[in-house]
């Protein structure tokens, strides 16, 4: 009984608050902001070329994550907003790069805000699946499955994001071997292939 007293002692993290500006839909103060612009989503979509021309032209913000980190030890959560903006490279939606998580059961809940779009997951065995994201839409991300946002509409797609601390991102066969779909708006519709 001490020990486990003394265990959670060691522990014991202080209770806190954040807020969202549900105007901006970001996090007020977050520890961490990840910035990923065109530049930074090469390999990733079908038409390298005009993914180049997009670059050449001013580079864009394709997503934003604020992120309130805590320790990744077990029983923590950590969680950020994600923050992904309209656009297409060719016809392809931006999209998130998409990751398994390094621990590799750990599952995720994605809260849509705002903004319309398309959970894209797959496993490593090759199973794919795909959830609506428009805003009430809580999409549960079971472990084991790597997953991609991607915005089908004309305004920032923005997801609060709540996983275990210890999760990780593992970007692994992603890079090389993307998702078995995409996603295009053609005509001004969308279209998976
Ligand atoms: C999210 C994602 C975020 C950005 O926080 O990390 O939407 O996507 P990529 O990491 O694939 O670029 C999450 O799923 N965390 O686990
Ligand atoms: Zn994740």
């Amino acid at each position: 009984m001490s020990t486990q007293v003394g265990k959670v002692a060691a522990e014991l993290m202080a209770p806190f608050t954040t807020g969202i500006d549900l105007e901006r839909a970001e996090l007020v103060t977050p520890c961490h902001r990840v910035v990923r612009r065109a530049s930074d989503m090469r390999g990733h979509y079908a038409d390298a070329e005009a993914l180049e021309v997009l670059i050449a032209k001013g580079d864009p913000v394709h997503y934003e994550v604020f992120e309130i980190l805590t320790p990744e030890t077990r029983g923590n959560l950590s969680y950020c907003i994600s923050k992904l903006y309209p656009g297409v490279v060719g016809e392809e939606c931006f999209m998130t790069k998409g990751h398994y998580h390094t621990v590799a059961q750990t599952a995720e809940l994605y809260l849509a805000l705002r903004g319309e779009g398309i959970m894209l997951m797959k496993t490593a065995e090759g199973k794919v699946d795909t959830q609506k994201m428009v805003r009430g839409n809580m999409v549960y991300v079971p472990g084991y499955w790597a997953h991609r946002s991607i915005n089908t509409g004309t305004e920032p797609l923005v997801s609060l994001c709540i996983y275990p601390a210890e999760a990780g991102h593992n970007y692994g066969d992603i890079e090389t071997q993307g998702f078995p779909r995409r996603i295009y708006k053609r005509d001004g519709q969308i279209v998976m292939a």
